[in-house]
């Protein structure tokens, strides 16, 4: 089933997907095994567009159909209200990236795990994620980069917060495509995780080592 739910993704036949996808549930398949088979399949739908054989327009359906299965019923994810919640992440693809798929599965592990999670969208500027910063007051910041572009705006992002001199009242994951290991130091972010998973598994630790001090 979940290799099906792979193939439908990477063959873009949008009502397939769906059909499968609500088939699994009623299967009994979790969320993360199904969030995963999707991921898998766009992961071979980026490999299709860098070597030719899809196009802008394919990779605009890639999107479409994972935010389409985002929306089911029983793959639709509620916030944890501040109270419930195990600590606040403020979430957001950095600026002049449009990209959001990877941001919405980590929006969607980090709402299983039971953060509150604040999605300020796509091409977040620097000096809004200031600006959000002060108001929300998370934990975490968490930042997804899937263009090359993204270290340096991060950065920009990161001085922002030294400058006004909060920088270590809140910990900076950062994750997607373009971003690497070596991106940390430049950025100053705390942390890089490449896995969604793993990126989760960290907001926990932190947050049980007594998260940020707040704002
Ligand atoms: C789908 C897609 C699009 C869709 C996006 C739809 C959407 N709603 O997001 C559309 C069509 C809009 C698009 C547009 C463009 N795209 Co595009 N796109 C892709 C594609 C095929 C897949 C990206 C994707 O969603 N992958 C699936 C997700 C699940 O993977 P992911 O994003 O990497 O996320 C995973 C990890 O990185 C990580 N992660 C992500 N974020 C975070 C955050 C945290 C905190 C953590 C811990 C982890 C984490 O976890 C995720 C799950 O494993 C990639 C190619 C590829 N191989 O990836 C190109 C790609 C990213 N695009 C590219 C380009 C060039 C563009 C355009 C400029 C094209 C154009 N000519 O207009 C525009 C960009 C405009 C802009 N300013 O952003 C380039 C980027 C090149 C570069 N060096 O920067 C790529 C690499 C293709 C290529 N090889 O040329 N794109």
């Amino acid at each position: 089933m979940l290799d099906a739910i792979k193939t439908a993704v990477v063959k873009l036949e949008e009502k397939k997907v769906i059909k499968l996808v609500k088939y699994a549930i009623k299967k009994g398949n979790t969320q993360r095994e199904i969030i995963e088979a999707v991921q898998s399949g766009l992961d071979t739908v980026g490999y299709y567009y860098e070597d030719g054989r899809y196009g802008v327009t394919d990779l605009m359906m890639a999107g479409i159909i994972f935010e389409e299965i985002l929306e089911i019923e029983s793959l639709k994810l509620q916030n944890n209200t501040p109270e419930e919640a195990i600590g606040k992440i403020l979430l957001c693809t950095i600026e002049y990236d449009v990209h959001d798929i990877g941001k919405s599965i980590f929006k969607s592990i980090a709402l299983m795990s039971g953060f509150d999670v604040i999605d300020l969208g796509i091409d977040v500027s620097p000096i809004v994620l200031l600006e959000e910063t002060i108001k929300q007051k998370p934990d975490i910041i968490a930042i997804s980069s899937i263009m090359s572009t993204g270290a340096k705006h991060m950065k920009e992002a990161n001085d922002l917060l030294v400058s006004r001199g909060i920088r270590d009242q809140v910990k900076i994951l950062i994750g997607g495509l373009s971003t690497h290991n070596e991106a940390v130091d430049y950025v100053g972010a705390d942390m890089f995780t490449k896995n969604v998973y793993e990126g989760v598994g960290v907001c926990k630790m932190w947050m049980e080592r007594g998260g940020s001090n707040k704002l």
